[in-house]
């Protein structure tokens, strides 16, 4: 195993901290968050301070059709696979500056100080940042590395559009045109590995004042689209029994989803987050509502039990409307591989900073890398487990040791086999 305890005390925690809060002006809000949505100016001023950070240490950046960006630091044998890290730069619209943000510049810190502990690397390191992994403008997430690892097709996702009808195909256009500049890369290339640090967006390693969360996996993820189809009528002439309020019927269906989805031991994640009525008119009877559903759950047989039952629901609470349920997304709950976990676990040991295994609750661009190459995470506490939220905090001094395990685990990864080799 190389020697890697030389790399970790070149992680400069002020440099690390410095970019996080210069990263967090793409997009800054009122409140201190940041709303850097996928696609949009903000985050592609993001993506041009990121390779600008990386020109200045000689990292080679390259975007694929997909524009997720990377930035290369070549090693001895470039023929390996490289070994991927990172995450993601863009945030739901009243978003934190850490979550996703915080894995790719610790993910540029863990470079740098790579590069600095001059300590020789087989394979070449990527940082990665991959497109839309919030789903929040273009539903689902993790459209980036969805596309790169061949759970989705780019020609699948280019139509689907946002609220102001922009295709992703359109964007990504747009996106791509004003990174003319940057070398393009193949769609899906062969990775060794992928680490990805990131927030906990939970509570316990504040609980338990832990600094590092070796993560043992993610919880399963079911995601459904509601549209609710009614008439619009005059709010003053039309009678009750001739209504077709779409309203109506999809507050009878939330109440009735609430109910179906609720356990005593508080374990199901079910969520409403985007409610749209249409037209939206005081006086007019609302003829349409599409809803957002977002189930999700530790245990395989829950999550499908609890999803496959949706359709039924809905039909069963439509009243004088009709309804339609699209699945989006169906996501079942994996575990990371042993090796990664205890790579991660050992190096935390070694650097003599408190950690344990713990699942993610929250979804990640690791999902899909751990379909195709070994993949593992790291996690940080973040305050009071406030994520999604502008409030979102973290301490400089947790940064940074996240950022020291991922620079340790990097090099040690750049040198060992991969079973993509
Ligand atoms: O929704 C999620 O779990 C992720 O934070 N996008
Ligand atoms: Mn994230
Ligand atoms: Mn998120």
């Amino acid at each position: 195993m190389t020697d890697t305890a030389g790399v970790a005390r070149h992680v400069n925690g002020e440099r690390l901290w410095r970019r996080l809060m210069e990263l967090a002006r793409f997009g800054a809000t009122a409140k201190g968050g940041v709303s850097r949505l996928a696609l949009t100016e903000e985050e592609v001023a993001a993506r041009a301070q990121l390779v600008s950070w990386g020109a200045a240490i000689g990292l080679e950046p390259s975007v694929d059709p997909a524009s997720n960006l990377f930035l290369r630091l070549t090693g001895t044998d470039p023929g390996l696979p490289p070994l991927l890290i990172g995450s993601h730069t863009d945030s739901q619209p009243t978003g934190g500056k850490f979550d996703g943000a915080y894995g790719v510049v610790a993910a540029l810190e863990a470079l740098e100080a790579i590069k600095a502990s001059g300590q020789k690397h087989r394979r070449a390191i990527e940082l990665v940042a991959w497109m839309n992994e919030e789903g929040s403008r273009f539903a689902p997430g993790m459209m980036g590395s969805a596309v790169f690892t061949g759970v989705r097709r780019l020609d699948e996702i280019r139509p689907l559009k946002d609220k102001a009808g922009i295709s992703v195909g359109d964007a990504l256009d747009q996106l791509l045109a004003r990174e003319a500049h940057l070398p393009r890369r193949a769609l899906g290339f062969k990775a060794a590995g992928f680490v990805e640090a990131h927030i906990e967006q939970g509570i316990t390693l504040q609980n338990e004042r832990l600094t590092i969360g070796v993560v043992t996996g993610i919880q399963g993820k079911r995601t459904f689209r509601i549209e609710v189809e009614g008439e619009e009528s005059h709010a003053g002439t039309s009678a009750r029994a001739d209504r077709k309020d779409a309203l109506v019927s999809a507050v009878a269906i939330v109440d009735a989803l609430q109910k179906a989805m609720w356990d005593k031991e508080d374990t199901v994640r079910f969520t409403i987050g985007m409610f749209t009525v249409t037209p939206n008119a005081p006086s007019v009877v609302p003829g349409r509502v599409v809803f957002s559903v977002d189930l999700r759950h530790g245990d395989p047989d829950t999550v499908k039990r609890l999803g496959d039952a949706i359709p039924g629901i809905c039909e069963a609470a439509r009243g004088a409307c009709a309804v339609q349920v699209r699945e989006l997304l169906y996501d079942v709950p994996l575990q990371f591989p042993k090796s990664m976990r205890d790579l991660i676990s050992e190096t935390a040991q070694r650097l003599k900073l408190s950690h344990r295994e713990l699942p993610s609750p929250a979804g990640h661009d690791s999902r899909y890398l751990h379909y195709v190459c070994p993949t593992g995470m790291i996690f940080i506490p973040c305050k009071d487990g406030i994520s999604h939220n502008e409030a979102e905090d973290i301490t400089p001094s947790d940064a940074t040791a996240g950022a020291r395990v991922l620079a340790d685990v990097a090099l040690a990864l750049a040198n060992a086999d991969s079973p993509n080799d």
